[in-house]
């Protein structure tokens, strides 16, 4: 199995969607679990994809494909890591990728995996402004609002969507959780946000303890 992941990281790497969508049907068939198909040979594989980038290995075209290929292999995968339902009975989040962000593949990873624990997930998309996340709230009346940035630089708009929620008289209303690879514990607090979750897992587990479930 470990040669499985091994060439899923590697398909992957490559941008190769045909094989990375065989390489993981092939594992779920042969009873592997969603998460850890994922865990497996998925997420390694784009950590690698971001060091290669930062190294000067791989460049926008490749990245390109590489995301592509994650978000055919995810869709592969959603069924099984929404299982259990995104009915709400756990509550309603609003998520979204702050402004200026497009990178949207852990932000759907977040998404699923709080479907998969029962919470209705209103999904914004990527490069969501404060106003946007704010009518949202006043719409879909979510217990918590979800921000996800992956660049130093957006990472301020999470800073200015908590301030517009304060500004309509609804950060009270809400909790307010936060993640991202630039993203820190010590952030949230800093920009008056309740919750930090450094992976999509964590992040379930902290939507429920802010709630108290
Ligand atoms: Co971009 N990019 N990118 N990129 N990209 C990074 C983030 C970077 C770290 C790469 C690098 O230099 N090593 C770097 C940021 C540097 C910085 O700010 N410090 C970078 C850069 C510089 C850029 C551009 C500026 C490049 C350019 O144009 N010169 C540009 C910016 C575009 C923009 O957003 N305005 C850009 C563009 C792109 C692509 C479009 C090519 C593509 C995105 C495609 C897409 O998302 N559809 C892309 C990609 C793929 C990456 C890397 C390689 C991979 C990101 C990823 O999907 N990881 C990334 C390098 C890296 O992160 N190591 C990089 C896999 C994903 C599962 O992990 O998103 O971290 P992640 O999500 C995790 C956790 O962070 C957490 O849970 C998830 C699952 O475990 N999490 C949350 C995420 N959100 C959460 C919310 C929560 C809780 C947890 O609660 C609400």
């Amino acid at each position: 199995m470990s040669d499985l992941y091994s060439d899923l990281s590697h398909a992957l790497i490559a941008g190769n969607i045909e094989t990375t969508k065989k390489l993981v049907n092939q594992a779920l068939a042969g009873g592997t679990d969603a998460q850890t198909v994922l865990e497996g040979g998925l997420l390694p594989g784009m950590h690698k994809v971001g060091e290669r980038f930062k190294a000067g290995e791989m460049f926008i075209p490749e990245v390109l494909l590489s995301a592509r290929t994650m978000r055919a292999a995810m869709d592969i995968l959603h069924p099984f890591l929404t299982a259990n339902g995104g009915v709400g009975g756990a509550g309603t989040v609003v998520i979204g990728t702050v402004e200026g962000d497009l990178h949207n593949i852990g932000k759907n990873l977040v998404a699923m995996m709080l479907e998969g624990a029962g919470f209705r997930v209103v999904d914004l998309g990527i490069n969501v402004k404060p106003q946007v996340f704010v009518q949202a709230v006043s719409e879909h009346k979510p217990e918590i609002v979800a921000m996800s940035a992956l660049l130093t630089t957006t990472m301020l708009r999470m800073a200015e969507t908590v301030n517009a929620l304060k500004e309509a008289n609804m950060r009270d209303r809400v909790k307010i959780m936060v993640g991202g690879a630039p993203v820190t514990d010590e952030f949230v607090k800093k920009i008056g946000g309740d919750g930090y979750a450094s992976n999509a897992g964590a992040a379930v587990d902290k939507a429920k303890e802010l709630l108290g479930r």
